[in-house]
């Protein structure tokens, strides 16, 4: 068994290790985890040759308010948050509520490796080797009631260790809301992890939501709270912007933003000549969801 010097062992690097064993065995990556859902998604994500986001960008350049809105932020003020204990609730319209801790989440669904493309609503892109399981596996636990019809997501109050709630960026706490039928994907993740890796904490933990084919605010960190509801649920975006973030907010090259183009993203961790790509429809991952909208105009819808 080779040495590797101490600086090696990144995470990147035993992930990188992991996956050429896997390779030379001609095993292929959707072998690293259970399921062929896995093996589809990895396929997407790197369809076009995308090579994964390094580490290090993946958890310096972030978007998570309540810690700051510039991108080194959250790195820089995130690092002494209290991820334990921590519960999360899942109430509404459900038969059985319940209060479960990260922990018992943790134990209860192994998380398989999920890579997808996250892309921000600001016009860049990371591809980024998640772990985590289908959300359906945790909603399927309460016995949703037939009158639900949207689910809505409640990241962390905490002003106290989140500076940035101390100003009213937006209407803290954050929340998002999906669909019924978008929350029970199978592509509709929640995230315990990257690159093999406890979640760092300014990329969400202790768990996060992941929404692939729909722009990055859509994918709700630090959730205490999912409940299922009647009505379509007002994001923290949505009463920011009303203009500019509808509740859909699917990835679509086809609408622009009121003060930008969608059509096209900036790779993080390209040089600065690196030229944009072309953004794809439903980020890539239509195949799998454009049934969900047949019949929807996405121009209104977006
Ligand atoms: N609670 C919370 N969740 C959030 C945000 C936030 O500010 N607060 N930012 C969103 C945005 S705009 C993006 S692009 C992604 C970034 O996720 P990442 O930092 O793990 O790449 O998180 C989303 N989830
Ligand atoms: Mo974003």
């Amino acid at each position: 068994m080779k040495n590797y010097k101490y600086s090696e062992i990144t995470p990147e690097n035993i992930y990188n290790k992991r996956r050429n064993f896997i390779k030379s065995f001609g095993l292929g990556l959707g072998s690293l985890t259970l399921g062929s859902l896995s093996l589809l998604n990895n396929a997407h994500a790197l369809k076009n040759n995308s090579k994964l986001t390094s580490y290090k960008d993946i958890i310096t350049y972030n978007n998570y308010y309540e810690f700051g809105t510039a991108k080194d932020d959250p790195y820089k003020n995130s690092q002494e948050f209290k991820v334990k204990p921590w519960n999360i609730s899942i109430e509404g319209e459900v038969e059985s509520p319940m209060t479960l801790s990260a922990d018992e989440i943790l134990s209860l669904y192994p998380s398989e490796e999920r890579v997808y493309r996250l892309r921000c609503v600001e016009g860049w892109s990371m591809i980024i080797p998640w772990m985590g399981f289908s959300l359906s596996k945790l909603l399927n636990r309460v016995s949703i009631k037939t009158e639900a019809k949207f689910v809505e997501f409640e990241s962390v109050y905490d002003p106290e260790q989140m500076k940035g709630q101390r100003y009213p960026v937006l209407n803290w706490p954050y929340k998002e809301g999906l669909r019924i039928d978008e929350a029970m994907h199978p592509l509709t993740t929640v995230v315990t992890g990257l690159y093999g890796k406890t979640l760092p904490n300014q990329n969400g933990a202790p768990l996060r939501i992941f929404v692939p084919w729909k722009y990055g605010f859509k994918s709700a960190k630090a959730i205490v709270k999912i409940k299922l509801v009647k009505k379509m649920p007002t994001s923290s975006w949505m009463k920011a912007s009303p203009r500019e973030y509808g509740f859909y907010s699917n990835v679509n090259p086809n609408v622009n933003h009121p003060r930008w183009s969608q059509a096209s993203e900036r790779v993080i961790g390209g040089s600065l000549l690196s030229p944009r790509v072309e953004t794809q429809m439903f980020n890539g991952y239509g195949d799998d969801v454009a049934n969900l909208y047949s019949g929807m105009d996405l121009k209104k819808n977006f």
